[in-house]
């Protein structure tokens, strides 16, 4: 397949899709969403050192959102809610997946993707995943196809990574099986032991050509890179870092065109701005902040791509675009890739506090911009507090699905709201983060649940983890979350605990 990528910056980006038009009744439905992208990190959400105005004119086009909530401060939590409907603290076992973890998603469950499928929807998912594959952790054979994969969850198509950039195995997954496989090379994944006479980032850092780690990643090392966990083979069908974005794009944008009679639902997650970030040679220097920087610029590339895609497929006005992140920002996420020297006075959380991982606002408030041509007003900014949990049931209510009972127990239909129509929000949305901490969100409150975990991320982030054993009530005038008031008020200290055994109640 050879698909014209553009230029670095070549790309026109998407201009607004008339206005004026009706609606379509199906319209297709495209949601981008990046990794560790922070709440500062785009142009139109204040960036600074980098610009994306690819991004920016989505966001001129459309809504958005200054009180976006991801469900959880990391990927393998916040892309289970999403895509299921249903908190990821419900269950036990949706912490940060390693790359063998075996399908967290069970395939008698139901997903965003099997509600398009039922509604007639192609429906596809690209990019990084971290969801687990297989039947079982540590059991699968990556060389053969996998008995349980995302054509079980309801994704038509599928071209992912298992789980990070950062995770072996580094090979593409298509539809079940390891893309471009290499039969020279057969593929074995460990996490405990490394496979006799295999290199590591630990033992051989001289190899380490593109990237050294600063914290953990000193396992097997592909393309120059020392990842977690132990690998061996792949050959010719492992990644290279630098051509990811490329690659995905690629497989989207050949999805689109394959699919411009009936309404298709894409599920695109990139590993922009994930470490260990490497973007290609044409965004170098794109950013005056290194990588870090240059994979933002990567990143906005990657959606001018697919913008422009839907352009001249003439179904941008009949197409929904949503952009948002899995969870907040980290500068040092385990490479030594420069990212925090380099800022220059860029904050990846727009001033918030924590980041990743953390209970402070910085760890799960996220960019936020819904794009529906004909419905969605232009360049509106909503302060609208709004969560990813919702996505779901608001779909469900634009297809009119029928929801089978028990199923997406969290989401409800906020489909006015995240398309800027209504400005009534949702009364609180719940947070999940380090230590599986629970906070609530209100429009006027933020209150963190006691918890012993340590202050700090324990492992070399220096992101606060917001975690204290003792109740935390933040009014939202204070951004900062600087000034503890649950002492002050311990009436509302003790409507957010309910509204939390609430919700751990309805599990039992
Ligand atoms: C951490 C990794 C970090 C990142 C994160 C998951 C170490 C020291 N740190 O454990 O680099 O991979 O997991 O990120 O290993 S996430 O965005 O996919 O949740
Ligand atoms: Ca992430």
């Amino acid at each position: 397949m050879i698909l014209t990528m553009g230029a670095a910056g070549a790309i026109a980006c998407s201009a607004a899709p008339a206005a004026n038009k009706q609606p379509a009744a199906r319209p297709n439905v495209l949601v981008i969403l990046a990794d560790d992208l922070g709440y500062g990190d785009l142009g139109c959400y204040g960036a600074k050192n980098v610009t994306t105005p690819c991004v920016d004119s989505l966001a001129a086009s459309g809504v958005r959102f200054t009180d976006c909530h991801a469900t959880a401060a990391t990927s393998t939590p916040s892309r289970y809610a999403l895509l299921t409907g249903e908190y990821a603290w419900r269950r036990k076992d949706t912490d940060v997946a390693a790359g063998n973890a075996g399908m967290i998603i069970r395939p008698e469950q139901y997903t965003m993707a099997d509600m398009f499928k039922s509604a007639g929807y192609r429906t596809a998912a690209i990019g990084k995943w971290h969801l687990g594959l297989g039947d079982r952790t540590g059991e699968q054979d990556w060389n053969a196809p996998l008995p349980a994969a995302l054509g079980d969850l309801g994704f038509d198509y599928s071209y992912i990574m298992a789980a990070t950039a950062d995770r072996v195995p580094c090979v593409f997954i298509e539809n079940g099986q390891v893309a471009n496989y290499d039969p020279s090379a057969p593929i074995e994944v460990n996490y405990h032991h490394n496979f006799p006479g295999e290199t590591t980032g630990k033992d051989n850092p001289e190899l380490l050509t593109n990237m050294r780690p600063s914290h953990g990643h000193d396992q097997s090392i592909v393309n120059g890179i020392s990842r977690i966990g132990y690998m061996k083979g792949g050959g010719k069908a492992l990644w290279k870092d630098e051509n990811i974005a490329d690659s995905i794009t690629a497989h989207a944008v050949n999805f689109l065109r394959e699919n411009t009679d009936e309404p298709f639902f894409m599920y695109f997650a990139t590993n922009d701005v994930h470490v260990p970030r490497f973007p290609n040679e044409r965004f170098r220097g794109k950013s005056t902040m290194g990588v870090r920087g240059d994979a933002i610029a990567q990143f906005d590339w990657t959606v001018g791509r697919l913008l422009a895609e839907l352009d001249s497929l003439g179904i941008a006005d009949n197409t929904i675009v949503v952009l948002t992140s899995d969870n907040g920002p980290v500068v040092d996420d385990g490479y030594d890739d420069r990212a925090k020297e380099l800022l220059g006075g860029h904050s990846p959380t727009g001033g918030l506090r924590g980041g990743k991982y953390s209970a402070f606002e910085g760890g799960t408030r996220v960019p936020f911009i819904v794009r529906w041509p004909g419905v969605t007003p232009n360049g509106l900014t909503d302060s609208t507090i709004v969560s990813h949990i919702d996505l779901l049931a608001s779909f469900g209510s634009l297809l009119d699905a029928r929801i089978p009972r028990g199923s997406a127990p969290d989401s409800q239909n906020a489909l006015d709201a995240i398309t800027g129509r209504d400005f009534t929000s949702r009364p609180w949305v719940i947070e999940q983060a380090y230590d599986n901490t629970l906070s609530v969100r209100t429009p006027e409150w933020k209150y963190i649940h006691p918890s012993k975990g340590p202050a700090i991320v324990p492992w070399g982030t220096e992101i606060e983890t917001g975690l204290r054993n003792e109740p935390q009530l933040f009014h939202t005038s204070d951004r900062d979350e600087l000034h503890n008031v649950a002492a002050k008020y311990p009436d509302v200290v003790n409507e957010m605990e309910a509204i939390i055994a609430g919700e751990r109640n309805k599990s039992k």
